[in-house]
């Protein structure tokens, strides 16, 4: 089990999709982070586990090579490619078989912000929670919120950001749509995002992880 969810890590940490990827060269035909996991999970492996032991920290690494400049753009954006290869087989464990939903959730990055693994990662634990998700994408102005509320008027919103400077258009969104709607719940995350800054720009929840999310969700459905 080690050695897999090891190679499952290294491959998303270097950007190996799968098999048929040609990049890194130095891993031509070898398995890669599609394989893997599609594996892992064959092999019994459990979904919490693949993601806990092998995938989360494979981003975090790439983050850490990162600020030390030994990978650039091209390369975060592979590991992201490998991520997501690895994901997709995930998200039917973490669907629920609830037919009677428990609410609306709409989900997105805030404008200005392309990172989009956490958010779907929550999206994907939130839906398997019970939930309807509305997964609105990236870069998600506020307006763009403002049309699915109005679609969706009981729902609960979810905003994601991972960079320092696009917390500044998280604020400016909570606080147009609290603006116009003040009763509306509005749940805030991502690496940066703290309760002091959730409490500082008026949103009513910051959660560090999906379980938090979800624990807090269905708290105000309880
Ligand atoms: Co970006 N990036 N990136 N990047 N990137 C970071 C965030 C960075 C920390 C890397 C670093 O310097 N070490 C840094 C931000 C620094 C800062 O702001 N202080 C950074 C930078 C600088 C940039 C660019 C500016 C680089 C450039 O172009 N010069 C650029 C910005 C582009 C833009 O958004 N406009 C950029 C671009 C990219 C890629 C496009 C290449 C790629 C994203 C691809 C994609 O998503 N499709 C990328 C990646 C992959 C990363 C890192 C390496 C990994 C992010 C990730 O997916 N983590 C990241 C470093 C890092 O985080 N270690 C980095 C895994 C994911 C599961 O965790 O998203 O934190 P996370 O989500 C968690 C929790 O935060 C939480 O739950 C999730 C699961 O536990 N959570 C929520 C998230 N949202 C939530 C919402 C909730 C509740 C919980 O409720 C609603």
């Amino acid at each position: 089990m080690e050695d897999i969810l090891k190679r499952l890590s290294y491959c998303v940490e270097v950007g190996k999709v799968n098999k048929t990827s040609p990049y890194p060269p130095d891993m031509k035909d070898q398995e890669g982070a599609d394989e893997l996991a599609r594996r892992a999970l064959d092999e019994g492996i459990s979904p919490s586990v693949l993601l806990e032991e092998a995938l989360i920290p494979a981003m975090t690494r790439v983050g850490e090579k990162y600020s030390r400049q030994e990978i650039f753009v091209p390369q975060m954006l592979m590991a992201a490619k490998a991520m997501n290869s690895a994901m997709a087989h995930l998200k039917p464990f973490f669907l629920s078989g609830e037919t009677k939903r428990k609410g609306t959730f709409i989900i997105g990055t805030v404008a200005g912000d392309l990172h989009e693994i956490g958010k779907n990662l929550v999206a994907m634990m939130i839906e398997g929670g019970g939930w309807e998700v509305i997964d609105l994408g990236v870069d998600v102005s506020t307006t763009k919120f403002m049309k699915a509320i109005e679609s969706h008027p009981s729902a609960v919103i979810g905003m994601s950001a991972l960079l320092t400077t696009t917390m500044e258009n998280m604020r400016k969104s909570v606080a147009e749509i609290k603006e116009k709607d003040p009763g509306r719940v509005i749940l805030v995350g991502g690496a940066p995002v703290t309760m002091d800054f959730c409490k500082k720009i008026g949103a009513d929840f910051y959660s560090p992880d999906p379980q938090g999310a979800i624990n807090y969700l269905n708290s105000l459905v309880s």
